[in-house]
């Protein structure tokens, strides 16, 4: 309801509107809207009251509305269709609902707050309002279904060097999902599908990336192993910064879709913080180490254990650098 609420002061362009007209026109009741404009006062909106006339919104907080982002893109298709919301449960959820209803190729579902955002499993995502670029990306590739695994790797590579070119030029991805600064988590990545045997219906790349959070409003349990861009030095345009990745991701997807994934691999390799490192995988309650050696063409990491070379999937399998301690259960 608060979407609503603000895109109905949006639209009336900073003039007064009625808590009744608003009440009338959106079916909820007066305090109802009352409580909803004291949240957006709490989270840097401001506005005007008037016991006659009733509210103003004055200031919108630093936000990726769809004009913000749009006066910042520079792709053909890749952002040109926004679905924007203040809140919602998951982009990826939201995403997959209006990708069954045909939502096109390229479009993005943007919100400045997950409440349930989540990673692989049954793992959350943390996305507190504005503080992070929480997206889902729609694409419908040619390719077969065999093939989506890798839209991860794809989409590390394009959020990788938009990363980069907004200043953080030391991160890198580590497979298959995260990006890291210097050895912290500072994106992370989750593709899904809906495909037939032969045929990919479409698939939604959901992509969480830190921006504003301090050290210690990162939860406990991650803290240490959590980084933003505003805890690395850098106060980041959240727009510039999801205009550039959707422009790298938009370059590196036409690779794909006309030339097949082989560069697509390349370029990662030459991204990857996780080749070359002795590492620990963990499935389940079993884990072994190894030296990461390459990846395979369907995007497999291969790992050296001294006994011979393992091929991991990526799906429920941790990478940890060896010696770091082993996640709680
Ligand atoms: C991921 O899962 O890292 C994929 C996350 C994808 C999030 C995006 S946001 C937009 C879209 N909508 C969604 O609902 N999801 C996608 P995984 O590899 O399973 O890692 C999850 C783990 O990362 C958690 O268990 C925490 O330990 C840690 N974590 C959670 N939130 C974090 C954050 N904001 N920054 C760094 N680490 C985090």
């Amino acid at each position: 309801m608060r979407n609503e609420i603000l895109d109905y002061f949006r639209k009336a362009n900073g003039e007064f509107v009625s808590g009744q007209q608003i009440s009338k026109d959106l079916h909820v009741s007066r305090t109802a809207i009352w409580k909803h404009i004291n949240i957006l006062k709490e989270r840097g909106y401001i506005f005007e009251s008037s016991t006659r006339k009733g509210y103003r919104l004055i200031y919108a907080p630093n936000l990726l509305t769809p004009l913000e982002i749009e006066g910042a893109l520079h792709t053909d298709t890749f952002g040109r269709h926004v679905v924007y919301m203040e809140s919602t449960q998951s982009t990826n959820e939201e995403a997959k609902k209006i990708a069954r209803e045909g939502a096109e190729e390229g479009t993005i579902v943007v919100a400045e707050e997950q409440t349930t955002g989540h990673g692989r499993l049954t793992r959350g995502f943390y996305s507190p309002f504005a503080k992070g670029i929480w997206f889902s990306l729609i694409l419908r590739p040619k390719f077969f279904p065999m093939e989506a695994a890798k839209c991860t790797l794809l989409a590390a590579i394009g959020v990788c060097r938009g990363i980069r070119r907004l200043g953080l030029t030391d991160a890198g991805i580590k497979w298959p999902n995260d990006i890291l600064y210097h050895g912290k988590k500072l994106v992370g990545i989750l593709t899904e599908m809906s495909a037939s045997m032969e045929k990919i219906d479409y698939i939604v790349i959901g992509i969480g990336i830190n921006t504003g959070m301090k050290k210690n409003e990162f939860p406990e349990d991650f803290r240490k192993g959590a980084t933003s861009f505003l805890n690395e030095g850098i106060d980041v345009s959240r727009k510039d910064l999801l205009a550039a990745i959707l422009y790298e991701l938009e370059k590196e997807y036409a690779i794909a879709q006309n030339e097949g994934f082989d560069k697509v691999l390349e370029d990662w390799k030459t991204l990857s913080v996780t080749i070359g490192q002795e590492v620990r995988v963990i499935m389940g309650d079993e884990s072994y180490t190894g030296k990461a050696i390459d990846i395979d063409k369907d995007g497999c990491l291969l790992v050296d254990t001294g006994k011979g070379i393992n091929r991991v999937l990526a799906g429920d399998v941790s990478i940890r650098p060896v010696g770091a301690p082993l996640p709680k259960r």
